[in-house]
C-alpha cells in the first residue's frame, strides 16, 4: 500500500510553510547524480512550481557519467544544469534530494542551509531543514516523490512517469535490491503512464569507446578472495564507473561482496556492494574509510570518498591498497594475502 493520502497532504502543507520566504527554489542532487536523484529532483521542481507557483531549477555538481543516466536526461529532455557560484543569491533557497547536507557526496556549501530535504538514506544527526522527509525503508527517493506526485492532483506527464520509473528500477536493480512494497506499488502506478520505447532506449544506450577501455582495465585489475572481489581502476575520468564496476562484479559467481576504487584528480572514490540483505554496506564502508574521508549508503550499497587533491601519487596508491586489505579483514579474513586475478586461466579451487 502507498502512504495514506492524508499523510501526504500534511507533507504538502508543511512543505508550503517551509517555502514561505522562497522566491526561487533550486533543487540540488548529490554529485554525479544517478537516475534516482535526477528523477526525484525534476519531480520536486515540478511539484513546487505547479502547486506553490515558485520558480524552480534543478542543479547538480560533478558529472553525469553513466551512459544510461546521460541517455535519460537527453531522451526525456530533462532540464538539469550544473550548479554555479552565481546560483547563490538572496531569496534563492535550496531543496536537496537523495542526499543529506554534510555527507561528502554533494556540493551544498556548509553556510547554505536547505529548506527541504527528501531522502531515503539513514537520518544524520546534523540533518536540519524546515521540511524534512526521510524514509529509510524506501528503496528509492523516487518512490517518495512518486507518492507526492500521485497525491498532488497534478497532471503526470509521460516524461515524469518515465523518469521516475527508471529512477526506481535502476536504484533497486529492477525492484530486486532493497525494494519494498511501496517501491513496487509506485512503479506499478507509473507503469501505464511511462513511455516504454524511451525507457528501452535509456536502458540500452550506445556506449563510448572510453567505456570499453575502462571496462577492460577493470577486468584486468579485479581480484578475488573467497566470496569477495576488489577492483582497482586507478585514474578515471568518469566517477560513475566506480559504482558501475562494483555492481557489475557482483555478477561473478560465488561473489557476495564487491568493492571498487577509482581516482579522479580530487577524490579517491569507493563503492561497496553486497548481496547480503543484512550486510549494512553503508556502515561497513563508513567504518572502513573512518576519518580518512566520508561515506554513506544503505543496506546493500555503500559509497564513499577521500579527498586526495594535495596527496602524492604514492600515498593515494598506498591508501587504495590499504582499503582493499581492510575490506577483506573486515569481512573476517585474517590472512588476505593471495587474491586470485578475476581473469586467471588457472582453475579456481574454492
Ligand atoms: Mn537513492
Amino acid at each position: 500500500m502507498l502512504t495514506e493520502p492524508e499523510e501526504i497532504q500534511q507533507c504538502f502543507q508543511k512543505m508550503e510553510a517551509a517555502l514561505k520566504n522562497t522566491k526561487r527554489l533550486i533543487v540540488l542532487t548529490h554529485d554525479n547524480p544517478d537516475p534516482d536523484a535526477v528523477s526525484s529532483a525534476v519531480t520536486l521542481a515540478y511539484l513546487v512550481n505547479s502547486k506553490f507557483k515558485i520558480p524552480t531549477a534543478v542543479k547538480y555538481s560533478g558529472i553525469v557519467g553513466r551512459a544510461e543516466n546521460r541517455a535519460m536526461i537527453r531522451v526525456l529532455g530533462l532540464r538539469v544544469t550544473p550548479l554555479k557560484d552565481s546560483d547563490f543569491k538572496r531569496g534563492v533557497n535550496f531543496a536537496v534530494v537523495d542526499m543529506q547536507p554534510g555527507t561528502g557526496n554533494n556540493s551544498l556549501p556548509k553556510r547554505q542551509k536547505a529548506v527541504i530535504i527528501i531522502d531515503h538514506h539513514p537520518l544524520r544527526k546534523t540533518t536540519k531543514a524546515d521540511f524534512v522527509d526521510i524514509r529509510i525503508d524506501y528503496g528509492a527517493t523516487a518512490t517518495i516523490l512518486t507518492e507526492y506526485l500521485l497525491e498532488s492532483g497534478l497532471e503526470i506527464s509521460s516524461t515524469l512517469a518515465t523518469a521516475l520509473s527508471y529512477g526506481i528500477s535502476s536504484e533497486t536493480q529492477d525492484l530486486g535490491r532493497e525494494a519494498g512494497e511501496k517501491d513496487i506499488q509506485a512503479y506499478l502506478a507509473l507503469f501505464p503512464k511511462s513511455n516504454k520505447k524511451l525507457l528501452a532506449s535509456i536502458e540500452h544506450p550506445k556506449l563510448s569507446r572510453d567505456y570499453f577501455i575502462t571496462l577492460n582495465r577493470a577486468l584486468h585489475h579485479s581480484f578475488i578472495y573467497k566470496n569477495a572481489i576488489a577492483s582497482s581502476l586507478g585514474e578515471i575520468e568518469n566517477p560513475d564507473f566506480v559504482a558501475f564496476i562494483a555492481d557489475f562484479m557482483l555478477k561473478v559467481e560465488r561473489i557476495n561482496w564487491s568493492m571498487c576504487i577509482g581516482r579522479t584528480p580530487e577524490k579517491i572514490i569507493v563503492s561497496v556492494r553486497t548481496t547480503n540483505t543484512k550486510g549494512d554496506a553503508g556502515n561497513f564502508l563508513r567504518r572502513l574509510i573512518g576519518k580518512k574521508g566520508t561515506a554513506g549508503g544503505h543496506g546493500m550499497v555503500g559509497g564513499g570518498q577521500i579527498i586526495c587533491e594535495t596527496m602524492e601519487h604514492e600515498l593515494c596508491t598506498h591508501i587504495e591498497e590499504q582499503l582493499i586489505r581492510d575490506f577483506l579483514i573486515k569481512l573476517g579474513y585474517r590472512e588476505p594475502g593471495d587474491m586470485t586475478p578475476l581473469l586467471t586461466t588457472e582453475p579456481i579451487h574454492t
